[in-house]
C-alpha cells in the first residue's frame, strides 16, 4: 500500500512536471542567445508553442541600460511560435539585452532576457 501510494504521488508529480513544460519556453532566438552579429534589422523569438503577440512583448535595451525603440512584435503568418519586433535603426557595436514576456495561446506566461553582441 505504501508502495502503491508513493507511486500515485510520483505519477501526480510527472503530471505537474510535464504541464508546467508545456509553457512557452524560448528555443531560439535571431540574433542567437549569447551571439555576435553586425547590426540586426529584427529579433526573432522561437518557442516551443505558439504565442499571443498582442500580449506578449520584447524589449531592447543597449550596455548602459537605454531602450531601444522596437516595432509593436507580430509572429509569423505561419508560425505561431515566432515571435518578431523590427528594429527601427542601425545599432551601434556594443552589448545589447533583450527581454521578452510571452503570453502562450493556454494563456500561461512565461519570460527570459538574453545579451547578445552586435560587432563593428
Ligand atoms: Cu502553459
Amino acid at each position: 500500500m505504501r508502495n502503491l501510494i508513493r507511486s500515485a504521488a510520483s505519477l501526480a508529480f510527472a503530471l505537474t512536471a510535464s504541464i508546467a513544460f508545456a509553457h512557452a519556453q524560448l528555443e531560439s532566438a535571431t540574433p542567437a542567445v549569447g551571439g555576435a552579429v553586425a547590426s540586426p534589422s529584427e529579433i526573432r523569438l522561437k518557442f516551443s508553442e505558439g504565442v499571443e503577440p498582442r500580449f506578449s512583448t520584447i524589449s531592447l535595451a543597449t550596455d548602459s541600460g537605454g531602450a531601444v525603440a522596437l516595432g509593436a512584435p507580430s509572429v509569423e503568418p505561419d508560425d505561431q511560435s515566432v515571435l518578431i519586433a523590427k528594429i527601427g535603426k542601425s545599432l551601434a557595436p556594443g552589448v545589447y539585452t533583450v527581454t521578452w514576456h510571452a503570453v502562450s495561446v493556454d494563456t500561461h506566461k512565461t519570460q527570459g532576457s538574453f545579451n547578445f553582441t552586435v560587432t563593428p
